[in-house]
């Protein structure tokens, strides 16, 4: 079973997806999400231009093999651009193979330890009010986990909150598109990190109040707050029982963890940004974090997240796997099949993709009484309709960026 070609595909229905298709000299297709948000022309040149004239001939079986050669081979290593295209070279050789032994792809990775994958919905408004709102809707959707974001008195749109209640979609897309014509450039956010601390805690305690002690809530910090600042919004969070706080601190800093964990029994959740398994040695290892935060489709594929989950259960962390509508339907299928195969499954989260995203991936994954599940299709369980791919062209978008008051620019 060689490689006969790999075709990448760009395609932006409603927003920008970067696809690779791998096809065999015995016909069967293996696709892999290559999506880097904001920075997808780098991974599609990085694959057309270096990787795929490497696949062309090899053996499509041997796919630790090939992740090792493109890995180190390349001798620059990781990155979350070159981590993205091994990611879709990777995922596509593992829906082959599965293809090829007619099942889907969780058999391979050792069966289904649960029926489905517990999925978190991400409710949100731009004050309290219409948070609950949000609230009860994703509760109405089937949804049995929330991540609760509010706006900040005295600050403009900020990350986490939809623009608006109104509509068919209620998820948070940040990345901006430029439009036809316009010259694409980021929005600008405005943030101010104490009055953020002060309104926080009176959020969730208006959620518990309004929703009880038993739904599982979360919160994405959105690497804002210095180590102690994480520290005290952690502690000021342990009334309300929080699932997890995640990303309370920019992740390049592993050691910082420590201070905050030093103060605080809220579980820390980390890793949406990190591209590899050696980002995770001190938090891991140290247990410094509860939920490992990662992409398959951006830490190098099923092959590595499955090390870097296996290297997570050692010291009692699990996972909860990034699924924003960033990751294409190839890579949350592709995490829905590690959700349910690996034993220290904590949580998925999913932001449902439109349906101009749906009509170009077929998936087979179905989201029912708040569980995710990939189905039974062999392999990924997902196609894409070239055609209609063909009819959405890249638009540039830019994720926002983020300045304190006095214009200093800040994490986003
Ligand atoms: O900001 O995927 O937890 N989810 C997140 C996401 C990220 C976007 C960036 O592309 O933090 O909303
Ligand atoms: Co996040």
């Amino acid at each position: 079973m060689r490689i006969l070609s790999a075709e990448v595909i760009v395609t932006s229905p409603g927003r920008n997806f970067v696809t690779l298709k791998i096809t065999t000299d015995d016909g069967l297709t293996g696709l892999g999400d290559a999506t880097l948000n904001g920075r997808e022309l780098s991974v599609a040149s990085y694959l057309s231009d270096h990787l795929v004239p490497l696949l062309v001939g090899r053996d499509a079986a041997r796919i630790e093999d090939t992740w090792q050669y493109l890995y180190r081979g390349g001798y620059w290593r990781r990155g979350p651009v070159t981590m993205a295209a091994i990611s879709a070279v990777d995922t596509a050789l593992w829906d082959i193979k599965a293809k090829a032994a007619g099942m889907p792809l969780y058999q391979l990775l050792g069966g289904q330890s649960r029926t489905g994958a517990l999925a978190y919905g991400h409710a949100s408004g731009r004050d309290v009010p219409e948070l609950l709102d949000s609230v009860r809707a994703h509760l109405e959707a089937g949804f049995r986990a929330v991540r609760v974001q509010t706006g900040v008195p005295g600050l403009g749109p900020v990350y986490g909150v939809a623009a608006s209640t109104a509509g068919t979609r209620y998820d948070y897309e940040p990345a901006r598109r430029s439009g036809a014509g316009a010259p694409p450039a980021p929005a600008e956010e405005t943030w101010d990190t104490r009055a953020y601390l002060r309104h926080v805690p009176s959020v969730f305690e208006a959620v518990r109040g309004e929703f009880g002690p038993e739904l599982p809530l979360l919160h994405d910090g959105h690497h804002r707050m210095t180590p102690v600042q994480a520290a005290r919004l952690g502690r000021d969070l342990e009334p309300y029982d929080l699932f997890w706080l995640e990303d309370a601190t920019p992740g390049e800093d592993q050691a910082a963890l420590r201070l905050i964990r030093s103060h605080t029994t809220t579980p820390l959740a980390i890793g949406e940004v990190f591209n590899s398994v050696h980002d995770y040695t001190t938090l891991l290892t140290e247990r410094l974090i509860d939920y490992v935060r990662s992409a398959v489709t951006h830490t190098g594929g099923i092959t590595p997240m499955r090390r870097l989950l296996d290297l997570a259960g050692l010291y009692g962390a699990k996972s909860g796997m990034h699924g924003p509508t960033d990751i294409s339907p190839v890579g949350m299928a592709a995490a829905l099949h590690l959700d349910l195969a690996v034993h220290n499954f904590g949580i998925q989260e999913y932001m449902r993709h439109d349906p101009l995203t749906l009509e170009v991936f077929r998936t087979s994954a179905t989201f029912q009484d708040g569980l995710l599940h990939p189905g039974e299709n062999p392999g990924l369980g997902v196609e894409i309709d070239e055609e209609a791919a063909a009819r959405f062209p890249y638009e540039a978008a830019y994720l926002p960026v983020n300045r304190l008051v006095d214009g200093t620019v800040h994490d986003w």
